[in-house]
């Protein structure tokens, strides 16, 4: 596996902070103290399958590729539009794609890791040259905009990659878990039953989470998985350029550094401009460092994408770019 185009895209409207202060008891400087968020972009129109078809049509602008070339086609998110048909075949058609195999991934903000992981294996199969992969989520769907602790964290967007199959792999390693035994942590769409209640008996419940609880979690694991994949890989962590981590809060990103006695300059983070997008963030943080050439495809860097959250799933690779 090889990647070879990247891209993104994010919805126009957004939401600041001082926003969030006129419809709800919070403050811009806790928010930003506590997070490093200081905005989000909220879609108006745009549903997780429109986000994803745009940032597919950027990614293969990026690309020498023509849709028909694509052999397959992964989209990880937590917010599908439905569940049939997946966001996958809505992006398959919508950018007139061939009948390739098309499916979603559901890791929640690991999402993305998970995918390229299944990605990797799919392009050693010889009739298989190029698949698109796509992290898409409209959070603000399943968000309950009552919910203070939870309403101010989350965005939307997507993006992704065209990955082509190569003889010499730029995987290097991978470390993915799944724990659900820690899945009431963190719920989101839910199926609930209401008939006592006399209303409509089903519905879907909005995002629920046990802040303190995931992020004590992941900073226990994520920087053993970190130390774990790089081993793998046969590296040194003064080896690795930069670490993708999920963009889930920045003071988080800071300890996992400081825990790894990394300088933080390692750990590029944009959750200031759009929030924790979950599976979009690692994807949407890729293709900004690409656009302002921090990242150069074709230059051998060494990255390692790190994802976590809900399942509670996380998982972490190393990739040369
Ligand atoms: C991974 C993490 C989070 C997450 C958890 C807690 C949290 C983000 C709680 C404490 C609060 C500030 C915000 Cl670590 C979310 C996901 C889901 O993508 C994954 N923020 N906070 C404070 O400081 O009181």
């Amino acid at each position: 596996m090889k990647i070879q185009a990247i891209g993104k895209y994010v919805p126009e409207n957004v939401l600041t902070n001082q926003d969030l202060e006129k419809i709800m008891d919070t403050s811009n400087d806790w928010i930003v103290s506590r997070t490093g968020i200081k905005k989000r972009h909220i879609t108006t129109d745009d549903t997780t399958s429109s986000l994803a078809v745009k940032a597919a049509q950027n990614i293969l602008n990026n690309s020498q590729i023509k849709a028909t070339e694509i052999d397959f086609i992964i989209v990880a998110t937590m917010t599908p539009d439905s569940h049939s048909p997946s966001v996958a075949a809505i992006v398959q058609s919508e950018i007139g794609a061939n009948s390739v195999m098309a499916f979603d991934v559901s890791a929640a903000c690991s999402g993305f890791v998970y995918a390229l992981s299944i990605a990797e294996k799919m392009l050693q199969a010889e009739s298989v040259e190029y698949g698109l992969v796509i992290g898409a989520e409209t959070m603000s769907q399943t968000i309950d905009w009552s919910d203070r602790s939870t309403a101010v964290l989350f965005g939307d967007g997507a993006g992704g990659v065209i990955v082509k199959s190569s003889i010499e792999s730029s995987l290097l390693a991978e470390d993915i878990h799944a724990d659900g035994k820690k899945g009431n942590a963190l719920v989101s769409g839910k199926i609930v039953n209401d008939a006592k209640t006399g209303n409509d008996k089903w519905r879907r419940s909005p995002l629920t989470m046990d802040g303190r609880d995931i992020y004590n979690f992941v900073v226990k694991e994520v920087p053993n998985s970190i130390r774990t994949v790089t081993k793998k890989a046969n590296l040194e962590l003064k080896d690795i350029d930069y670490f993708l981590l999920h963009q889930a809060n920045e003071r988080l990103i800071k300890q996992v550094s400081k825990k790894l006695a990394l300088d933080s300059t390692k750990f590029p983070s944009n959750i200031a401009e759009y929030g924790n997008t979950s599976a979009a963030s690692i994807p949407l943080l890729l293709a900004e460092l690409v656009e302002n050439q921090t990242i150069q495809l074709e230059s051998g860097q060494k990255l390692l994408l790190s994802g976590f959250g809900g399942g509670l799933t996380w998982g972490s690779l190393v990739i040369t770019i």
